[in-house]
C-alpha cells in the first residue's frame, strides 16, 4: 500500500468515523421519538396503543438492521471508490452474460477450464488431491473462532447484537467499541471487552487445524486473518505464512507515538482483570497501553501492504472462510487473485457481492469460478478433508491439542518475552 495507499487507508478510515459518528447522532434522534411514542401508546387499558408500541419496537429493529447494512455499504464503496492502489471497483452483477463480461478477457474455453462449471466441494478436493493448485491463499474471518467460544461481529449471536451484556449505555455505537479516538476519550468499553477476549484462553478450532494442514503439506501460500485472537499462533501455522492484518492481542504498546513502550502482558492483563485502563509507566504523559491490533482510525500492518498483491496475484486457489467480507481493504483481496483462480467460499450465510463474488451457478451466467460451501467452518472443512483422504491427519491434530496441557497464555507470554 505504499505512502498513497496509507493515506487512502486513513482517509477512509476517518470517513467512517464520520458517517458513524452522524448515523450515531440520527439513531439519538430517532430513539428519543420512539421513546416518547412508547410512553403515549402504552397507556393503560389501551391494549392496541401497546400492540402500536410493540409494532413500533418491532419496526425499529428492523431500521437498525437495515441502517447496519447500509453503513458497511457505503463504507466499502467509499474504500473501494477510491480508485487507488488496493482499492478496485467491481460492479459485476449475477445478472450479467458472460458476453458482457469480457473486461477479464478470457474465452468461453479458458472460463470452463477452471471449473468446467462443477461448482461442488469434490471438485475443489479434486483440484487439490491432482497437484493443479499448490499455493492456497487462505482469507480468514471471525467465524472460523466462533466454536471456540469467541463471539463474531455481525451475526446474531455475535458481539454487536449482545453488547447489553457489558452494560455500556453510553457506548455511541458497536464501532465505537474499536474506534480509536473513542478509546482515548473512554478506554473503559475496550478494557472490559479485553477481559472476555484475553489471548490464549481459548483453544483453535478444527478450522485452524485445517490451515496448520495445509501449511504442513506445503500448499498455503499465505493465511490473510482479521483475526485477533492469536488462536492461529497456538495452533502452530508458521508465523511467515500468516499476516495478521488487524494486528492481534500477542502485543501490548503505549498509543503515545513517541514512546511506544511495550507493556509486558502479564502486568496489561493484572490491569484488565482489575478493570482499569493500563497506562504506560514509561511516559510523561502516561498515555493508554493497548494491544496491537488495529482499531478504526489506525492503518493496517506494513505487511499486508507489502504482501498482498504479489501474493493474491501467485494465488492458484483462495479460501474464504467465516467472514461477512464488510470490512475493507481487506475484503478486496479477493478481487486481486487471477482472473482463472477458482475463489472457495466456505461461510453460514452468502456474502461477497459487495466484493465481486458471485454464487450462482448456471453455466452462461457470469460465475465460473466462484464456490459457496454453506455450513459451519467446521463442518465443512471436515468434509472437504474426507474428500481429500486427509480426516486421519486433521483428526490427529486436534487430537494432540487436546491432550496437551492448555497453556495458552504461557505460551503468549513467552512468545512476547521473545527477543
Ligand atoms: P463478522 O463481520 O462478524 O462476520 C462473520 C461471518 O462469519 C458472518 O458472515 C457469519 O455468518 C459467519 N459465521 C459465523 N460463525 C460461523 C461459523 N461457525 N462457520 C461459518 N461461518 C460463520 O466478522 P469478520 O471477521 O468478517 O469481520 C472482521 C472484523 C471482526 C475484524 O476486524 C476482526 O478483528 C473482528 N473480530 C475478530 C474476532 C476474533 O479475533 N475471533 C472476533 C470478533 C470480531
Amino acid at each position: 500500500m505504499g505512502s498513497a495507499g496509507t493515506e487512502t487507508n486513513e482517509t477512509v478510515c476517518q470517513t467512517t468515523e464520520k458517517i458513524q459518528l452522524d448515523a450515531h447522532k440520527m439513531l439519538e434522534s430517532v430513539r428519543a421519538t420512539i421513546s416518547h411514542c412508547e410512553d403515549v401508546l402504552a397507556q393503560p387499558n389501551v391494549e392496541s396503543g401497546r400492540r402500536a408500541s410493540h409494532d413500533l419496537d418491532e419496526k425499529w429493529a428492523e431500521f437498525q438492521r437495515l441502517f447496519d447494512k447500509m453503513n458497511h455499504q457505503l463504507i466499502d464503496s467509499l474504500g473501494r471508490n477510491m480508485r487507488s492502489e488496493g482499492f478496485q471497483v467491481n460492479t459485476r452483477t449475477s445478472m450479467q452474460s458472460i458476453d458482457e463480461e469480457d473486461e477479464d478477457g478470457l474465452s468461453e474455453e479458458e472460463r470452463k477450464a477452471v471449473l468446467d462449471y462443477d461448482f461442488s466441494i469434490e471438485k475443489i478436493a479434486h483440484l487439490i488431491k491432482s497437484k493443479k493448485v499448490t499455493k492456497i491463499v487462505v482469507m480468514a474471518g471471525a467465524g472460523i473462532s466462533v466454536s471456540a467460544g469467541i463471539p463474531d461481529f455481525r451475526s446474531a449471536g455475535g458481539l454487536y447484537a449482545n453488547l447489553h451484556k457489558y452494560n455500556l449505555p453510553d457506548l455511541p455505537s458497536p464501532e465505537h467499541l474499536f474506534s480509536i479516538d473513542y478509546f482515548k476519550e473512554n478506554p473503559m468499553p475496550f478494557t472490559l471487552r479485553s477481559k472476555d477476549m484475553m489471548p490464549g484462553t481459548f483453544a483453535p478450532t478444527p478450522t485452524h487445524h485445517f490451515i496448520k494442514l495445509l501449511a504442513q503439506k506445503n500448499l498455503l501460500h499465505r493465511l490473510y486473518t482479521q483475526n485477533i485472537d492469536t488462536l492461529e499462533l497456538l495452533a502452530g501455522i508458521p508465523e511467515h505464512k500468516t499476516v495478521f492484518a488487524h494486528g492481534s492481542f500477542a502485543d501490548v504498546h503505549c498509543i503515545n507515538p513517541s514512546c511506544r513502550e511495550r507493556m509486558q502482558l502479564e502486568k496489561w492483563r493484572f490491569f484488565i482483570e482489575k478493570e482499569e485502563p493500563p497506562r504506560c509507566e514509561h511516559c510523561p504523559e502516561q498515555a493508554l497501553v493497548k494491544p496491537d491490533i488495529v482499531f478504526f482510525g489506525e492503518n493496517l500492518p506494513a505487511r499486508f501492504a507489502q504482501l498482498r498483491k504479489k501474493d493474491l496475484g501467485s494465488a492458484d486457489l483462495l479460501i474464504i472462510l467465516g467472514t461477512s467480507l464488510a470490512v475493507s481493504p481487506f475484503n478486496t483481496l479477493t478481487e486481486l487473485v487471477s482472473p482463472t483462480t477458482p475463489r472457495v467460499l466456505i461461510n453460514n450465510e452468502s456474502v461477497g457481492a459487495n466484493v465481486g463474488l458471485v454464487h450462482d451457478q448456471e453455466p452462461g451466467l457470469v460465475n465460473y469460478r466462484d464456490v459457496f460451501l454453506r455450513g459451519t467452518c467446521d463442518e465443512q472443512v471436515t468434509s472437504l478433508c474426507e474428500w481429500l483422504g486427509w480426516s486421519e491427519e486433521l483428526k490427529d491434530l486436534i487430537e494432540a491439542q487436546n491432550s496437551a496441557p492448555h497453556n495458552g497464555w504461557t505460551r503468549m507470554v513467552e512468545a512476547q518475552a521473545r527477543p
